[in-house]
């Protein structure tokens, strides 16, 4: 395991400075679990979206695309495609280039559109719909209840039975392949259920702690991701995301700002390898 050879990820994301969201939140996370991430941010931001006031936006569809080309052309192998908030519609083009360049990479989308029920500011009714046809191209899509509730054209349950969350689960398998949806709100827990087309879904739990913040998407995604690039199953690598973002948050001070994320820099060593256990 810890001799594995480091699994390149071209991380298609905004960079948002303030707030450990996105590109801040993936970058170390996957660095730490032994991988190379390579970022391609699609905006840079002073801060992300959520509550900040209205951030510095600066949008770098004038770089990416020859970037991409640039790797492209360097020969680089790129053994995952992961993609994740994009804020406007040239980008998914971008992200589409990016899979056509790589057909063997596993593709993997967090179709990052909104969350509590709202679409994020400033998404376009068809950059939402765009995202659906990427979903389409993935191998693995990890949308939050939103997100999936969106992708499937339903409206947005306010809590759901265990039968009703692996039921998400399939549906959604059977459309997109493999995905894990997350922050489902059951009882006293939040869950996250994830399956693959043609199985059963499973439903990985943990305690609700009552505060969300931002961010918290990116990183589950983000050791997801590195999980199975080292080799674990889908429910294993789920375990380890929803274990890892409960312990950043259990270890974030009840008196924080919760528009600044979780503290997870301390933890982050945790997710070392020979640490994931
Ligand atoms: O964490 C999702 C996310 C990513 N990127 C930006 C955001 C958000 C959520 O608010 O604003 C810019």
């Amino acid at each position: 395991m810890t001799n594995q050879q480091p699994k390149r990820i071209l991380c298609i994301h905004d960079l948002a400075g303030v707030g450990r969201s996105s590109l801040c939140a993936i970058l170390p996370a996957l660095a730490v679990m032994g991988h190379q991430p390579l970022p391609l941010p699609t905006a840079l931001l002073s801060t992300h979206t959520g509550g900040l006031g209205s951030p510095a936006v600066l949008n770098t569809d004038g770089y990416t695309p020859r970037a991409l080309e640039h790797y492209h052309a360097l020969g680089l192998k790129i053994d995952c495609i992961y993609t994740g908030y994009l804020s406007d519609e040239e980008q998914l083009a971008l992200v589409r280039r990016a899979f056509e360049l790589w057909p063997d990479a596993l593709k993997v989308t967090d179709p990052v559109m909104g969350d509590g029920g709202k679409i994020y500011s400033g998404l376009s009714e068809s950059l939402c719909r765009g995202m659906g046809q990427i979903c389409a191209l993935a191998d693995l899509i990890t949308p939050n209840l939103t997100e999936a509730c969106y992708l499937l054209g339903r409206p947005m349950p306010r809590k759901l039975e265990r039968e009703e969350a692996l039921e998400l689960a399939e549906e959604l398998a059977g459309r997109y392949g493999q995905v894990v949806v997350t922050g489902l709100p059951m009882g006293q827990d939040l869950a996250n259920a994830g399956a693959r087309r043609g199985q059963p879904g499973f439903l990985v739990k943990r305690t609700r702690l009552g505060t969300s913040y931002p961010g918290t998407g990116d990183l589950f995604a983000a050791v997801l991701v590195g999980q199975l690039l080292r080799g674990g199953s889908l429910e294993e690598a789920a375990e380890l995301a929803a274990g890892f973002v409960a312990d950043c948050i259990a270890a974030t001070p009840e008196t924080a700002d919760t528009r600044l994320g979780v503290w997870l820099e301390p933890r982050l060593g945790l997710l070392a390898p020979g640490r994931e256990e």
